[in-house]
């Protein structure tokens, strides 16, 4: 029996049409198989996904730092909500907002009579302690249900104000997983917020966003670093120690890179619509992919001095970490690992694994869609379910004042041949025969599939990790990198490798068989004789 076999084989029939479709084992190295996705999960499963609002509020609008995100709700989701994604943020004009809970803490009596008083009281109070220039307004599931209108309190509250207010009504049940609440935030970002600034183009400086790069651990700081050691210009990270101020002004930029391409795609494709700014999906985990990701850069802006640079950079980079790298590799080579993460890191990180000498077995996303792992090729036959036309699409036009275009027509259909320009090939395209990739794992799959390919690791979630751990099986945490990272570039991979070789190597592993099952506890002696 195959290994998906063995997984689906003690469900009933109803479960099994439902999830079958969902585990898929390559049969070739790097081709697509069709693979479902991005649609309801079986209830009473114990899976890992998080909701809309998780999405919209914790992920993508949650870093920015200059900015007041109220969440319009019962005090638990602001609460759970609260610090715990590890998205640093530095405070380079005092307006760092994101170590605060702002919350309305609706009660009984709110749901009953609406919040929206509440709500309007609750900015009244962030604008006079904090005097933020933006509040963003989140709503949890029961606004939704009581009907409060965000939208008339934001507007209202611009009046009041006259600051910026921006309301998202990204309830937890709207869409199947946290993913609805990205395209939530990306819409109401375009619409509200970039390219509303008067900033101009630098013109000759190389002026790149990073978009879908969230800072977890200091990942954007350290691709930051890198990139403005090159000569690039940094303009905005979405959102990762992004700022309000910052992202009205995105629009100057050169060109946009494009890290999760799960959580951000929207912004990039509309960016390019309305003002013309190109998008390259990049890694910047792992070596050779950070690397590959340098060198397409230096091929979209074609500057001789950018590319002798790139390479320059590149070797120091490398030269520097090259010596300890060796003893993780020669620590790490033969083993096997397991990735499960939400929406694009199971991919990101298997090449950096690869270089070390660890073998991806069992990969998987909570949320991604087809073209996460078969590529966006796929785009064209993803058919939409009620769940996903729920989802508003907006519609952007070219900003005829702001529209530029940094190469020519030709020269992008010359380059589309050559670099990931507007192109995302998607995870399986990495992966090779006889792994197995689960969409929107649950946790008794999770538990089959450690027994049957007993990995060396598991680079897993939050929900997950202490089964994994239980079953003694050492497992770093991908999502918050369990207080370590950063993990992006060259001095990330080292840390990486260095995390990974110590949750292998704890002696603890060794020490976690019961003494009773290796050695009698029953001790005494026989009485009687002299
Ligand atoms: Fe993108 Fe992310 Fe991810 Fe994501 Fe996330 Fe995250 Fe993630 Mo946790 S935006 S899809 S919703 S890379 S919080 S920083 S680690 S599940 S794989």
């Amino acid at each position: 029996m195959q290994e998906r076999e063995k997984i689906l084989d003690n469900y009933t029939a109803k479960v099994f049409k439902n999830r079958k479709d969902h585990i898929v084992q390559l049969e070739e190295s790097g081709a697509s198989q069709e693979i479902a996705a991005n649609s309801r999960s079986v209830p009473g499963m114990m899976i890992n996904r998080g909701c809309c609002y998780a999405g919209c509020k914790g992920v993508v609008l949650g870093p920015l730092r200059d900015v007041v995100t109220i969440t319009h709700g019962p005090v638990g989701c602001g609460f759970y909500s609260w610090g715990t994604r590890r998205n640093k943020a530095n405070n380079p004009d005092g307006r760092n907002f994101i170590q605060y809970c702002f919350t309305t803490d609706m009660q009984e009596s709110d749901i009953v009579f609406g919040g929206e008083k509440k709500l309007k009281q609750a900015i009244k109070e962030a604008v006079e302690l904090f005097h933020p220039e933006c509040i963003l307004i989140c709503s949890t599931c029961p606004i939704g249900l009581i009907g409060d209108d965000i939208q008339a309190v934001a507007t209202w509250a611009q009046e009041a104000f006259k600051i910026q207010c921006v309301a998202f009504s990204c309830e937890g049940y709207r869409g199947v997983s946290q993913s609805a609440g990205h395209h939530i935030a990306n819409n109401g970002l375009m619409k509200h917020i970039i390219g509303t600034g008067n900033a101009v183009a630098h013109a000759g400086k190389h002026t790149v966003n990073i978009l879908g790069e969230y800072n977890i651990g200091g990942d954007g700081w350290e691709t930051s670093r890198v990139l403005k050691r090159i000569g690039y210009e940094v303009l905005n990270v979405f959102t990762g120690d992004g700022s309000y101020e910052g992202i009205k002004d995105s629009h100057i930029a050169d060109l946009n890179l494009v890290m999760c391409h799960r959580s951000i795609n929207y912004i990039a494709e509309m960016m390019k619509t309305k003002y013309g700014i190109d998008w390259l999906k990049v890694n910047c985990i792992g070596i050779a992919e950070t690397i590959h990701s340098l060198r397409e850069m230096a091929l979209y802006f074609n500057d001789p001095v950018i590319s002798a640079k790139t390479e320059e950079v590149i070797a120091e980079e490398y030269a520097a970490i090259a010596g300890d790298l060796e003893f993780y590799k020669e620590k790490l080579a033969g083993k096997t690992a397991g990735i499960f993460v939400g929406g694009s890191r199971t991919h990101h990180y298997q090449s950096l694994l690869k270089e070390l000498g660890v073998k991806t077995v069992i990969g998987g996303y909570e949320f991604a869609h087809r073209d996460d792992y078969e590529g966006r090729d796929v785009l064209a036959d993803i058919k939409l379910d009620a769940d996903s036309k729920n989802i508003e699409e907006i519609t952007v036009t070219k900003d005829e004042a702001k529209y530029r275009l940094v190469i020519d027509q030709e020269r992008f259909e010359e380059l589309k041949d050559q670099i990931a320009l507007e192109e995302y090939k998607g995870m399986f395209r990495d992966m090779d025969a006889g792994t197995i990739t689960v969409d929107d794992f649950n946790h008794y799959e999770t538990e089959k599939l450690i027994e049957i390919f007993k990995p060396d690791i598991f680079y897993s979630g939050i929900k997950d990790k202490y089964m994994l751990v239980k079953s003694g099986t050492p497992s770093r945490q991908l999502h918050s990198y369990d207080y370590s990272g950063p993990y992006s570039c060259f001095q990330g991979a080292l840390n990486f490798a260095r995390d990974s070789y110590m949750a292998i190597y704890a002696p603890a592993w060794g020490l976690i068989a019961a003494p009773w099952k290796t050695t009698s506890t029953l001790m005494g002696k026989i009485g009687g004789a002299q």
